[in-house]
């Protein structure tokens, strides 16, 4: 069994659930609880078979007990405040303390048990996402089970079939539950710890909300529309780096339970997905990827080996998606001289600003009033300056010297001499441009006129494009 000694230790800051009378207590397992949206050490097993513990990216793992050869967790839905970067908290609906909830551990072949505690305003389910189990036990209210109510405990237990990966996730009242965050992950780890071996293994949910700049709780009713897209209820630079000794096989688990698919691009590096929602892909079935997209209600497993030292972006390919709340929605400005008009504007609003002429980039280093308890578009410094991101992004860090088992941050990588991208001073010859324009094999039947576009030079009087 799991000490709760041991636990501590083992995972930081961890507290016993106030609200669960003695009397239940003893027949149901301490409901641990977690207030810290660091990344926390794998929990390594100390009791059942052993395994090869995940490390849930800004997250943790739940500790279960055993009873008599089962494997007793308990989770406990409830409202939660979760930190979605420093300087932004959100009033969700989660797990034990954070959303989203623990990471649930097992091996293929355990039986478990989930004591499933409701403390919400209203009733609900868990679904158990891609499990093989009895169909009493899938948690969908109303079809397979009565729905939970306001204040009671309900016992999911079937035997973990499939080893792989999967979600969990209320299959109640869907549209409101899993806009305010009440998801988490699930992890079945082959009988054989040798089978499938990782020497680091991280997992991560996709989640998506409507949070308008200034609010704490997200708009539910959001069908597309959503100005904050997370790992784990995190974006940049909230989300931890996922450290890596040069060397290492290195595997990512990704579930998405957003309203959109979410392309996942690694830089330097190619890896193959090993995994899909219904398992493991035999070796000879993978092909190599940088980007591999991520549908909604899959879960993904990439491997690699991290042969290359460095600091390497890890990020959704969708330009909205690396971006917070005051990204969206915002004007094209680029080529418009708005110096006349800002001196007249300024009379009338004191506080007004010029912006976008020539891009958005400046936003990522520049100070502007931000309404209370909302993050920058893009954000984010890095060793030579800002990174002008935001959303889903981090950095996988790879370094010669980590130690095995070792996650802390090494810090920004130190490129040797000579491998930086540089300013060159020297000449420079004409670029050379193509001569065979309007040349093509297939002329257009009418011909083209010449549509050259005429930019005047700013400060004539007339501004911008003709
Ligand atoms: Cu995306």
């Amino acid at each position: 069994m799991v000490s709760r000694r041991n636990f501590i230790r083992g995972a930081g800051a961890v507290l016993a659930a106030g609200a669960v009378s003695r009397v239940a207590l003893a027949a149901v397992p301490e409901a641990a609880t977690q207030t810290s949206a660091k990344t926390q050490p794998p929990l390594v097993p100390q009791t059942g078979r052993p395994y090869n513990a995940v490390v849930t990216l800004n997250g943790w793992t739940l500790p279960w007990r055993m009873k008599n050869g089962i494997k007793e967790f308990h989770l406990v839905a409830e409202p939660v405040v979760r930190e979605i970067a420093p300087g932004m908290k959100a009033h969700l609906w989660g797990y034990n303390g954070q959303s989203p909830g623990p990471t649930i551990e097992v091996v293929e072949g355990d039986r478990v048990r989930l004591f499933v505690t409701n403390r919400l305003p209203e009733h609900t389910t868990i679904h158990w996402h891609g499990q093989r189990l009895p169909n009493g036990m899938d948690g969908v209210g109303g079809l397979t089970q009565p729905q939970i109510p306001a204040g009671k405990t309900y016992v999911y237990e079937f035997v973990a079939k499939r080893p792989g990966t999967f979600m969990y996730h209320p299959h109640a009242d869907e549209m409101v539950q899993m806009g305010m965050g009440m998801m988490g992950f699930w992890v079945t780890h082959p009988r054989d710890p040798k089978l499938m071996r990782a020497d680091r293994d991280f997992v991560f949910l996709l989640s998506n909300y409507d949070i308008e700049p200034g609010s704490y709780t997200p708009k539910v009713s959001t069908m597309l529309d959503f100005n904050l897209f997370t790992f784990n209820s995190r974006v940049f630079p909230g989300i931890d780096p996922m450290v890596c000794r040069q060397g290492d096989r290195v595997r990512i688990r990704i579930g998405n339970l957003t309203m959109t698919s979410h392309p996942i691009h690694l830089h330097g590096h190619e890896f193959e997905v090993a995994g899909t929602d219904g398992g493991w892909v035999p070796k000879s079935a993978r092909w190599p990827e940088v980007t591999t997209n991520v549908a909604v209600g899959q879960m993904r497993a990439i491997e690699f080996d991290a042969t290359d030292p460095g600091d390497w972006a890890l990020h959704c390919h969708k330009a909205h998606h690396v971006m917070n709340a005051m990204g969206h929605d915002v004007p094209t400005m680029i080529g418009v001289d708005q110096r006349g008009v800002a001196d007249k504007i300024s009379k009338l609003i004191p506080d007004y600003m010029v912006m976008g002429s020539a891009g958005m980039a400046d936003m990522g280093e520049m100070e502007m009033p931000l309404p209370d308890n909302t993050l920058p578009m893009m954000t984010g410094q890095g060793p030579f300056g800002a990174v002008e991101m935001g959303g889903m992004f981090t950095v996988v860090k790879v370094r010669k010297d980590q130690k095995p088992g070792d996650y802390r941050d090494p810090g920004w990588y130190q490129h040797p001499a000579g491998t930086v991208a540089y300013e060159w001073k020297g000449t420079l010859p004409e670029p050379p441009r193509s001569k065979s324009a309007g040349g093509q094999s297939m002329p257009a039947a009418q011909g083209t006129k010449n549509a050259e576009v005429r930019v005047r030079k700013p400060g004539n009087g007339h501004g911008g494009h003709r």
